[in-house]
């Protein structure tokens, strides 16, 4: 009687705990509308926002769902531990009934989590290859150009190394690189590097790649879907002054983009074509970093009103 009852209990407690498991898991899998409201109250779990490209909807949705997957997961054997500390702890001398082998539970703790595992693959690997996923036709073509220290954007007329660059902007110790790309078209950027390897992150894209020297052309796609400016930084640590490695991202209406980049071809300066799509004054520039004093000083690093040593 009593060995029968304390074979059932565990078994039950086991089944209970997996159907809870696997439930909340499907259920937060499944409701991809719910998704976003979870990322909101949760301050996206440690990511910047919902990204403003569709690719980084996905990521974001998968980040959501696989961190909320995490903690249903982590409630449970938390729970599950302090259930058996405090409901078998020790309360005398008289040693407890010793068992060995519960093989139903075995078999839990073994398909739990290559399920678990299993799930979190498959919707890992269907998000990589539709963020991976380049078209054969894409609306606007980016050449990304890192170097010590800065960043180079070319427009071009066609697809690989072999095209033509018909406009570009770079930046300089002194300026803000501005890069300004149309909302809802798909964006080739093609990456490439003058010198050692750079990395590519706009994080509100939720997206880095690293940008190659060589003959490599990192080439990824994105459909921006929110207008607005966003910080750009080099993610790969590629020297002295990788951390003044800034950019800006500024996502326009097509017609204001056609008109940025018509300026560009006549021959206009980043500044002056900014002005003319609406961003006069301040606005011409970028606003989300600045330029970074670059001056190195010994004993006084980075203080603007102090002499270098040896001047
Ligand atoms: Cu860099």
């Amino acid at each position: 009687m009593g060995a029968r009852s304390s074979a059932t209990r565990p078994r039950a407690v086991g089944r209970a705990a997996g159907l809870g498991l696997g439930g909340a898991t499907l259920l937060t899998l499944l409701s991809g509308c719910s998704i976003a409201d979870w990322g909101d109250a949760f301050g996206h779990f440690g990511w910047p926002s919902r990204g403003i490209s569709l690719q980084a909807h996905e990521m974001y949705d998968l980040w959501i769902a696989s961190t909320i997957a995490a903690l249903v997961v982590g409630f449970g054997v938390w729970g599950l531990i302090f259930w058996c500390v405090i409901r078998y702890r020790k309360r005398g001398d008289e040693l407890p009934v010793q068992t060995r082998f519960n093989m139903p539970m075995e078999i839990l703790y073994t398909v739990t989590p290559v399920l678990i595992v299993a799930v979190l693959f498959y919707y890992t690997a269907i998000v990589q290859t539709s963020v991976d996923k380049l078209s054969k036709d894409p609306d606007q073509i980016v050449e990304v150009v890192g170097f010590k220290w800065n960043w180079q954007f070319n427009y071009r007329d066609g697809m690989g190394a072999e095209a033509n660059t018909v406009a570009s902007t770079v930046g300089s110790s002194d300026v803000i690189p501005i890069l300004v790309l149309p909302v809802g078209q798909k964006i080739r950027f093609e990456e490439t590097s003058r010198d050692v390897i750079h990395s590519f992150w706009v994080p509100e894209m939720l997206f880095k790649r690293d940008v190659m020297p060589g003959n490599v052309r990192n080439v990824f796609e994105a459909t921006l879907d929110k207008e607005g400016r966003y910080v750009g930084r080099c993610a790969e640590l590629c020297g002295t002054y990788h951390a003044f490695m800034n950019f800006e991202l500024v996502v326009v209406s097509p017609a204001n983009f056609e008109k940025f980049l018509t300026s560009k071809k006549g021959g206009a300066s980043t500044p002056e074509a900014m002005a003319a799509i609406g961003f006069t004054g301040e606005a011409a520039y970028a606003e989300k970093t600045e330029p970074f004093n670059t001056r190195r000083q010994q004993h006084s690093w980075n203080q603007p009103e102090t002499v270098a040593a040896g001047k």
